[in-house]
């Protein structure tokens, strides 16, 4: 499957879950001592290690990465070792002893971010997945759990603050204007979770005491300059605190927990024991400067690596395959503290609608494409390419279905098990699964474990086909449901999952009818949760005097493409009334979604010819009308599926076809609901002083909308006055998110008042690295017109911002040409895949995590249309083909060519 390789690096193995040993040793304790300086960094590390007496003696084998080893000494002794590849091995060892390694590495130098690397002359750790083995020799597992001691020793002037995990026990000064820290970590860890910080860093603070009455203080670190913008990021972390306890019984178990923000980071954040690292993205947050997408994400990723704190480091994992045992979980528990912070009950279905929609437009994909695994991987060549939306959102998928299983009690109850039978462990899926399902012995769950687990076992997003037989005189309706899932690769056949399935039936008036199915006792409420197992399964409804809409899966009760062949009727029904606001909003995706499938297969369509008709057109007017829905959701239904998400209901994918069509939807929408949209900017465009929660947020979105489509119309009918008040609007606007939402109207409806609004926009906003970042990803994602996308890319990398170095400015121009604009990047001249092509391979020998997730941008080449496909498949060889590529991108690559 693997392509050649040079000399140099030798041909990567595959690590396979099925081989899974425990560690030869044990590591007790480690003192670590770091003289910190940019280009080199001793690192002294003595360690008590033992035996593991329940494995055949053999050597230490201790893990290492482009280190310099200076110095070995077993018991204080020089002592004799070899080197296999990056191994440091050592033999004939006592069953207990001290080692003492002495190594040194170069910070400054590390473009790769993982290990200790110098960002704005500050030094970070980033130890997962294997990190920390840049750092020092060690047994890098996560099922070698250590009592970490820390010292720090660096300048006092250039790294006045120094943090490591746990509580700081000493400080002091040292000769020639260096100080010293030292820290102890009161639990035990996995290497994966250590972490330093060195530099000059100011805090926000804020004391707390938790329910049990103990106190903590709470710290969030940045740059000076940045002080003011930690409020969000630390009420999101007093939230996070208080939420874990409510819920889940879970208390802060540090006396301090830090959290510092950095800018170079290669993903969001990090939950290192008590000393969290974070994205600036995921932090730094002011009205002048974040959106409300912004303020949002801040709450759930503080919420995400917090809760970490339980579900990641007090039970942790026992292998890398086990990722999602720790990823789905804490998924799932952000979602849910965001949807039990919203205050109103509508904004909770508005945030279960968004999460639904990234799975499906970035889950489903992956789980139909050549990086297709299942949440429980049975092999990798690069475990960071595993850091997937399979592992996390699908993961969070399964755990909610188990929750759905056990009712939301004894899912609760189920976690104080798992927490009280693991505390201190590293543990597999299936302890979790045992233990929700010990905790409910009664449950569905309990009953169909071993069937339910194939959720981790088998790739691919199951099909699940239901139709509806109304039988009058019986007065009965009958659901039949099919189950099956697509081959995924190393997987031809699947078994049946367990698949809990929510049910309502509407009557023709709208109102819910009753549920009272076929051999049960007693009706059910509004809602009903079958439990499928079978390939094919039925179930009749009794009672009923008239022919129901059925409004299946409701809430979107499980991770599977629901087929229902639907009428426009019954869609317009369920759009219409349905109780259930997931379905609301999916019965409208359903009707966008079929006429631009009509469009796209319609050989013979004009370019400009309309899409939608009127029934649809009319139901959209009634949805903006409706003075009863929130702005938040009346958003959602209006926003038009993804070209991502259309391309994956075809077989065969003209990405410019497609992007066609979606921009004709949205014209159509724009002039037949002119009125509205002004109605609907007139009603939102005040919200008050600014305040980042769901209702406002819901209509400064709604309001943002309108204006997108009064300026689309504008530019159909030649007005200028809208796109003026466009202007107007972005330049008065007191927030970023209207600011922002004004920017966009004039960028995606292609007026040319853009350009100079795009260069005040920067003018404002020069110093402010995020807002920099909106700046150039907006113009990477914008809509192409006539091929006028890429030359404009081209022009943003060599922009004096640009920076191919800093992870967020790459992505911020890079992939949201590659990733995010499908009409733009695939051209029928092939230049978009020339280009990113040249980008995998720049950015592969600054940092291969980086570019691995870039080489993703074509998973899904083999469904294109002629000329794409081979000229995609070509880019992809030409990528393959490097000498030197790394690990991390070559088994991206290969996998996509196999
Ligand atoms: N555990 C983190 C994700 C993470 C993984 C790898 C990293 O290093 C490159 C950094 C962060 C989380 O789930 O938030
Ligand atoms: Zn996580």
């Amino acid at each position: 499957m693997l392509l050649s390789r040079d000399a140099q690096s030798p041909q990567p193995v595959a690590i396979q879950r099925e081989d899974y040993a425990p560690p030869a040793y044990w590591i007790d304790t480690v003192d670590l001592c770091f003289d910190l300086d940019p280009a080199k960094t001793r690192v002294l590390n003595r360690m008590k290690l033992r035996r593991n007496p329940d494995v055949a003696a053999q050597p230490l084998r201790l893990d290492g990465d482009e280190l310099n080893l200076a110095r070995v000494l077993v018991n204080g002794q020089g002592a004799a070792f070899r080197m296999e590849g990056s191994q440091l091995v050592l033999d004939g060892l006592p069953d207990e002893f001290e080692l003492e390694i002495f190594t040194t590495c170069c910070p400054a130098k590390n473009t790769k971010l993982m290990g200790l690397f110098v960002s704005q002359n500050t030094f970070f750790t980033q130890c997962e997945a294997e990190g920390f083995r840049r750092i020092t020799y060690f047994l890098d597992r996560p099922d070698v759990m250590a009592s970490y001691t820390v010292t720090l020793r660096a300048d006092k002037t250039a790294y006045p603050v120094l943090l490591s995990n746990g509580n700081l026990v000493e400080q002091g000064e040292l000769p020639e204007g260096r100080h010293f820290a030292k820290w102890v970590d009161p639990f035990k860890k996995p290497a994966y979770l250590f972490a330093l910080v060195a530099g000059k860093l100011v805090a926000r603070e804020q004391r707390i005491k938790a329910r049990n009455g103990r106190e903590h203080l709470l710290q969030v670190y940045v740059r000076a300059g940045d002080l003011d913008k930690t409020e969000h990021a630390m009420n999101s972390l007093i939230h996070s605190v208080l939420w874990d306890e409510a819920r889940f019984g879970l208390p802060l178990d540090l006396d301090r927990f830090m959290i510092v923000a950095t800018s170079d980071f290669n993903m969001g954040a990090m939950e290192n024991k008590g000393l969290n690292i974070f994205n600036t993205k995921y932090v730094l947050a002011s009205q002048a400067t974040a959106t409300d997408a912004d303020y949002a994400n801040i709450e759930s990723v503080v919420g995400h690596e917090y809760f970490h704190n339980w579900s990641g480091d007090r039970v942790t994992c026992r292998d890398w395959f086990q990722l999602s045992l720790k990823e789905g979980l804490t998924v799932f528990r952000d979602q849910e503290f965001s949807m039990d912070l919203c205050a109103e009950p509508s904004a909770r279905a508005v945030k279960r609608i968004e999460d639904v929609r990234v799975l499906r437009t970035a889950q489903f994909p992956e789980d139909a494409g050549p990086m297709a695994h299942p949440v429980r991987p049975d092999s990798y060549i690069e475990i960071s390419n595993f850091y997937t939306v399979t592992i996390y959102e699908k993961g969070a998928e399964v755990v909610r279905m188990m929750q759905t299983l056990v009712g939301r009690e004894g899912f609760a109850r189920g976690m104080t098990l798992y927490f009280e039978r693991h505390d201190g462990q590293a543990v597999t899926c299936d302890d979790f699964a045992q233990a929700i399902a010990d905790a409910n012995p009664d449950s569905e769950l309990a009953r169909r474990l071993p069937q339910f687990k194939r959720w981790y076992s088998q790739a691919g997003t199951p099909r699940l086909a239901a139709t509806g037989h109304y039988d009058a005189e019986a007065r009965t309706y009958t659901l039949a449901f099919t189950q099956s899932c697509p081959p995924t690769p190393g997987q031809p056949m699947k078994e049946p999952f367990v698949i809990p399935v929510a049910v309502g039936l509407l009557g023709a008036d709208g109102r819910a009818l009753p549920l009272q199915l076929e051999g049960e006792a007693q009706p059910a409420g509004e809602s009903l949760t079958l439990v499928l197992h079978e390939a094919e399964q039925r179930f009749t409804f009794t009672g009923l005097a008239e022919a129901p809409v059925p409004s299946i899966l409701r809430g979107f009760s499980a991770p599977v493409v629901l087929q229902f062949d639907y009428t426009r009727e019954q869609l317009l029904a369920l759009l219409a009334h349905d109780s259930d606001p997931f379905n609301r909003w999916e019965a409208a995706q359903r009707l966008a979604l079929g006429a631009a499938l009509a469009a796209i297969g319609d050989d013979s369509r004009l370019p400009d010819a309309p899409v939608l008709d009127e029934a649809f057109i009319g139901a959209m007017r009634e949805v903006l009308r409706n003075g009863a829905l929130d702005a938040a959701f009346k958003e959602l239904v209006l926003t038009l599926p993804s070209e991502v998400y259309i391309s994956e209901q075809l077989d065969v994918v003209d990405p410019q076809r497609v992007h066609r069509v979606r921009e004709a939807m949205r014209t159509q929408l724009a002039t037949a609901l002119y009125a509205e949209w002004q109605q609907a900017y007139e009603d939102n465009k005040d919200t008050g002083a600014y305040r980042p929660e769901p209702v406002s947020a819901g209509r400064r979105a709604l309001a943002g909308m309108a204006l997108a489509h009064l300026c689309i119309a504008a530019r159909e009918s030649g007005d200028a006055v809208w796109p003026g008040k466009t202007l107007q609007r972005f330049k008065d606007a007191s927030n970023m998110t209207d600011r922002f939402n004004a920017l966009t109207a004039l960028v995606v409806s292609g007026h040319p008042l853009a350009a100079q609004a795009l260069a005040r926009f920067h003018a404002m906003f020069k110093d402010e690295a995020l807002v920099i970042d909106k700046w150039f990803s907006l113009q990477a994602g914008a809509p192409d017109r006539g091929g006028d996308v890429l030359p404009l890319v081209k022009q943003l990398t060599r922009h004096p911002d640009f920076s191919l170095k800093n992870p967020n400015r790459a992505r911020s121009v890079i992939f949201s040409y590659c990733s995010a604009n499908p009409g733009a990047f695939h051209r029928l001249d092939a230049a978009g895949y020339v280009w990113w092509s040249e980008r995998v391979i720049e950015l592969d020998e600054i940092n291969p995590q980086v570019a691995a997730r870039l080489a993703r941008a074509l998973d899904r080449w083999n469904k294109l249309a002629e000329p794409y496909r081979g000229a995609a498949r070509e880019a992809i060889a030409r990528v393959a083909a490097r000498p030197g590529l790394s690990k991390d991108t070559l088994e991206v690559v290969s996998r996509a060519l196999a």
